[in-house]
């Protein structure tokens, strides 16, 4: 018989109860998206290489939301797919990682206690560790947009991964993991500045990164910009595109979103005052696809986002002058 889409209803771990698009096969059916570029889920099985195994389900109801059930990694997976899908398509116009309307595979369970999540180029590919005693998958929403978006500055402005332009590649995926959470609009999974937050990847409760102030994790990331801050990390130098994506969506100093308190304190205790995250993600995006190069650092990227908001919103504009008060408030300066 032919294979057609249905809608199948999964139990998640970090987003409730969600609804997943499968498609009918001769198990019942296949964790496979026909409606976004054929977008399928894999099982890992705990293997490090190999291509993973199809999942598949008899009655098409998926997962109970622990991590002690097999499905459960796959149905946050193949949502978090879904929703940054979606977000690229809806919000940035965007056809897909290489808007060519080709989908990613997302590999789930790989390895034994495996505490991270990839992207890779070559195969495609999207793959999720269970994390610590494999209770803690790295499947939630914000990052599963953070590696899908790390296909799309690979086929847009290639951002080397190390010194300055890794710190600005890894802070696009966090710019991006976050608007897909903001997008999703999921009760479960609310919109934040936090990265994996509900992951509690080293068991103390505390998320991956924090966009309003990066030095809260306490792991060495940047909050401002500072001769040699390419040397670090690129999941620590992006502190300072992170701190200026916050500065700019919401604006300098306390506030308190969503029940999420968040700080953000300028370099020199100017006052950023925010244009708003979409209008924020716009430049970004914009940047990143038009002015932003492999080689592109700080100084690059201030320069890039400003003819970004001049090129959307008129030179002189409120927006264009916001990004140069955001740059100035984590220290790049003209
Ligand atoms: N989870 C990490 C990331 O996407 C993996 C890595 O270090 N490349 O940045
Ligand atoms: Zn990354």
């Amino acid at each position: 018989s032919p294979q057609v889409g249905a809608v199948g209803t999964g139990a998640s771990q970090y987003s409730g109860t969600v609804n997943v698009n499968t498609t009918t096969s001769s198990k019942g059916f296949d964790l496979v998206d026909t409606v976004r570029g054929g977008s399928s889920t894999v099982d890992f099985q705990h293997r490090t290489g190999g291509k993973g195994v199809l999942f598949s389900d008899a009655d098409n109801v998926w997962g109970d939301g622990t991590p002690g059930n097999n499905q459960t990694a796959a149905v946050d997976a193949a949502y978090g797919a879904a929703k940054t899908w979606d977000f690229y398509k809806d919000v940035l116009h965007r056809n897909g990682i290489k808007n060519d309307g080709r989908a990613p595979v997302s590999r789930v369970h790989y390895g034994n206690a495996y505490q991270n999540a990839f992207w890779d180029d070559q195969s495609f590919t999207i793959t999720y560790g269970d994390g610590a005693n494999n209770q803690h998958p790295l499947t939630q929403l914000d990052v599963a947009g953070h590696e899908f978006s790390h296909g799309v500055t690979s086929a847009t402005a290639g951002l080397q991964y190390s010194g300055e332009s890794g710190g600005l590649n890894e802070a696009t995926s966090d710019i991006f993991g976050t608007a897909v959470e903001w997008n999703a609009n999921n009760a479960q999974d609310p919109g934040d500045y936090l990265l994996g937050e509900k992951i509690d990847i080293f068991g103390n409760g505390k998320p991956l990164r924090y966009q309003d102030q990066p030095s809260k994790d306490g792991r060495g990331s940047a909050d401002y910009w500072s001769a040699g801050v390419g040397n670090l990390n690129v999941h620590y130098s992006s502190g300072v595109a992170n701190h200026f994506f916050y500065l700019l969506s919401e604006g300098s100093g306390a506030k308190d979103i969503n029940g999420v308190h968040y700080d953000s304190p300028t370099v020199d205790g100017s006052t950023v005052t925010g244009i708003g995250r979409d209008k924020a993600v716009q430049i970004w995006y914009k940047a990143l696809t038009t002015y932003f190069t492999s080689t592109t650092d700080y100084h690059g990227a201030r320069e890039g986002t400003l003819k970004a908001a001049a090129d959307l919103y008129g030179a002189g504009s409120a927006e264009v002058r916001a990004v140069d008060a955001a740059w100035a408030g984590v220290n790049v300066k003209a």
